[in-house]
């Protein structure tokens, strides 16, 4: 009979949103030396030497170059690392964020 049938909640929760994702940019300029940029990406991206280089060489080439994508809280804290850094620094040094 019809009073026996049972629901089944199936949606209880809303989903967790996967947080997004953001890329971490570097940016060419025609003072900070080049052994610099490689340093950074050393210190605050975990590159080896060769990763470094070659990403620092591909930003002095097309202008801009990613660093890492990250979630947003991350990629912020990077960015400010790298502006503090180069500021300590006195290189004009630019690194910012985009929505992966
Ligand atoms: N263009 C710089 C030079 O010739 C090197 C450089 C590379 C600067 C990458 C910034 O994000 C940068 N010394």
């Amino acid at each position: 009979e019809g009073d026996s049938k049972v629901g089944v909640a199936t949606k209880t929760r809303a989903k967790p949103k996967k947080p997004s994702q953001y890329k971490v940019l570097l940016l060419n300029d025609d003072y900070t030396p080049m052994e610099f940029v490689v340093i950074v990406l050393k210190r605050f991206f975990r590159m080896d030497m060769e990763e470094a280089t070659r990403v620092m060489l591909h930003v002095h080439q097309k202008g801009v170059g990613i660093c890492g994508v990250f979630p947003y809280e991350v990629a912020e804290t990077k960015v400010n690392q790298v502006m503090d850094f180069a500021k300590q620094n006195q290189h004009p040094l630019q690194c910012t964020l985009e929505k992966a």
